[in-house]
């Protein structure tokens, strides 16, 4: 005998993953391909009464949110509302990463934030605002903090308005204290690794993987995501890069030549709105970097 439960998924281990019904968790697999659910999805399970519990259907998503490193796709969560994106003043970030994050995001049509963590480190603010700005587009809220020297409660408070009713996903390179981060937000984030780790048999405790947690403030969770070093994006097309660059839009349409590649053609817009000041020229560089790689990965989009 069997039921079926919709649920949603909270945390993913390769083959398996765990699946919150209102208070109960079940551990799950899935037939079929790997990478096929992300943590974020909502599952219908198929709750066997002995044995294994497994994952029957996938739930339309809003968005899965991904990156593609040696030409693979690595989900990293599904449903995302919205974006943080930790950097710190110490050790140093990648102006790369963070561009092909938020290109990433805007495909999947997520609000991003970017937050500049480690402020008491303060010769570095500055400079690291800076670098920040000359990636990001004007719309996008960046805040500084010290998530080291602030209470639980004054993360909250200070990220209040960002995360309440939103699934948020957590993302930044390693070292930026986004554990920090986590863990001042979801004091029992901790205690609940373990548990679950536990749960799954493995009994050490591990951040390795994609986790969700429910803020217990409204409708309102966060997903956490391992630390990285690279977050390529070879799966972007053209159209998303017009969509990640909507500063270029207006200008385009001044470019004299119909088909202007926007590098070195005369009489081109947006060459000229960089050298006005219109288009930042960190947004502009960033530009022809995604180009050039979308034009070597044109080969693997076809595969
Ligand atoms: N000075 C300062 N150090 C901080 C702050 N927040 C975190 N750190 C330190 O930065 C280091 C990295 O913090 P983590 O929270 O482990 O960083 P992470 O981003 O989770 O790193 P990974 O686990 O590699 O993904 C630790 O030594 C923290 O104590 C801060 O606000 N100020
Ligand atoms: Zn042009």
């Amino acid at each position: 005998m069997s039921s079926y439960i919709l649920g949603r998924i909270i945390e993913s281990h390769k083959q398996q993953y765990i699946v919150k019904h209102e208070n109960n968790i079940y551990n799950c697999y899935i037939k079929g391909k790997k990478n096929h659910a992300a943590v974020g999805d909502w599952v219908y399970i198929n709750k066997e009464i002995y044995g294994k519990n497994s994952i029957e259907k996938i739930q339309e998503r809003k968005n899965i949110f991904y990156r593609s490193d040696n030409n693979k796709r690595k989900y990293l969560a599904a449903n995302i509302d919205h974006i943080i994106i930790i950097v710190a003043t110490e050790p140093s970030f990648s102006t790369d990463i963070i561009g092909n994050l938020i290109l990433e995001a805007m495909r999947c049509n997520i609000d991003i934030t970017i937050i500049l963590n480690k402020d008491d480190i303060k010769e570095q603010v500055l400079l690291s605002l800076d670098r920040i700005k000359s990636i990001t587009p004007e719309n996008i809220p960046i805040i500084n903090l010290s998530a080291k020297n602030l209470t639980n409660k004054e993360i909250i408070f200070k990220m209040y308005n960002l995360l309440i009713n939103k699934t948020n996903l957590l993302v930044g390179q390693s070292g930026m204290g986004k554990s920090t981060i986590l863990n001042k937000l979801v004091p029992s984030a901790h205690a609940n690794t373990q548990e679950y780790s536990k749960y799954l048999g493995t009994g050490k405790h591990t951040t390795s993987h994609v986790k969700l947690y429910d803020l217990n403030i409204g409708n309102s969770f966060i997903i956490d995501s391992p630390g990285f070093q690279e977050f390529s994006i070879k799966h972007i097309n053209i159209n998303d890069i017009n969509k990640g660059f909507p500063e270029f839009s207006k200008f385009i349409k001044e470019c004299q030549f119909y088909n202007c590649s926007h590098h070195h053609e005369p009489g081109c817009a947006i060459i000229n709105a960089v050298l006005r000041g219109d288009i930042k020229k960190g947004r502009y560089s960033l530009y022809k970097k995604i180009i050039k790689e979308y034009q070597a990965n044109k080969k693997y989009l076809r595969l």
